[in-house]
């Protein structure tokens, strides 16, 4: 069993709730704990240590760092693009403080680690959108992507001017059936398993051929915990690395569904989320996360929809 005291904060969320999981298999339930500002996940109830916290509270943090011996933190909450679109400003600022605050903490408490994680919301329309490289143009264009942005930056400064090891990856859409999404622009594509499942239809808020990066959550929580393993020469950039596992469309996923499910029937109704979608890669060029640390995804689109179907229709 691994050494290290892991705190995760926002572990409430759609990656919280299986990276917790994931860790205290790897660390022991006892060396992991969760918190978030709403009651714990039904999930991690009973699994391991489990207290309420609110990421913007910075005294909180660092009495729960302090009492529990703290040497890691995951720092997890954040508003995505849809709903950071709604209130930029709020947006900004959860997005902002808990982690310039966790920065403070990690230099102050000598914390081994932090991991926060980035989007490619940080690519805005001027960047290329196939095969989008680890270093290119980047205008991000949502509140979502310039906090995630402005966060690599400030990531980078504490490791250059403190030593601070923060690591980060640039997440594409994520799917999971464990845990749900909530106010992103990819959430298109974990809503149309569960309405093919129930309804053998859905109305996709995005146009049939928009192409996003995409990934199973399963690929994006082996990918998290190998990037926070890996040795620290590996780690070459201390802004965040692309991350890519697939790329598809939303007409492409309903094909993969109607191969399961032969009656399912999609129609298309965009919102102001096609917009964002139009200003993200269509696919992202992770050579970098491959070559320095051996970043490999499992799942393509067909082995994908397979699992999400088998394991939601047990539910
Ligand atoms: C969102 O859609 O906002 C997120 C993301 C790509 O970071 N899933």
């Amino acid at each position: 069993m691994k050494k290290d005291k892991i705190l995760i904060v926002g572990a409430g969320g759609q990656i919280g709730v299986e990276l917790t999981l994931a860790l205290r298999n790897a660390y022991g339930a006892d060396n992991v704990v969760a918190t978030d500002i709403r009651e714990a996940h039904p999930l991690l109830k009973d699994s391991g240590p489990y207290a309420m916290l609110n990421a913007m509270d910075a005294a909180a943090t660092l009495e729960l760092i302090k009492k529990e011996g703290i040497t890691q933190v995951y720092l997890l909450a954040a508003l995505l693009s849809a709903t950071g679109e709604k209130e930029p400003k709020r947006a900004w600022e959860i997005n902002m403080q808990g982690l310039l605050q966790l920065l403070d903490i990690g230099v102050q408490e000598k914390l081994s680690k932090i991991y926060w994680p980035s989007s490619i919301a940080v690519f805005g329309s001027t960047t290329p959108h196939q095969n989008t490289p680890q270093e290119t143009v980047i205008e991000p264009r949502t509140v979502y992507g310039i906090s995630k942005y402005a966060g690599e930056l400030w990531c980078q400064y504490y490791h250059q001017r403190w030593g601070l090891d923060v690591r980060s990856l640039r997440y594409p859409g994520l799917i999971s059936w464990k845990s749900a999404p909530g106010g992103g622009t990819t959430d298109y594509a974990v809503e149309i398993y569960h309405e093919a499942l129930k309804h053998k239809k859905y109305t996709c808020f995005l146009k049939e051929d928009t192409y996003l990066p995409m990934m199973y959550m399963d690929d994006a929580i082996r990918g998290t915990i190998e990037l926070v393993d890996a040795p620290a020469d590996q780690i070459k950039t201390r802004m965040a690395y692309n991350l890519s596992a697939m790329s598809f469309s939303p007409r492409e996923i309903a094909d993969s569904i109607r191969v399961h499910i032969p009656e399912f029937t999609i129609d298309y109704a965009p919102d102001f989320r096609q917009q964002i979608a139009d200003g993200w890669p269509d696919s992202i060029d992770d050579t970098a996360a491959r070559e320095h640390w051996n970043w490999k995804p499992r799942f393509d689109l067909a082995a994908m929809t397979t699992d999400m179907l088998r394991n939601l229709s047990r539910m």
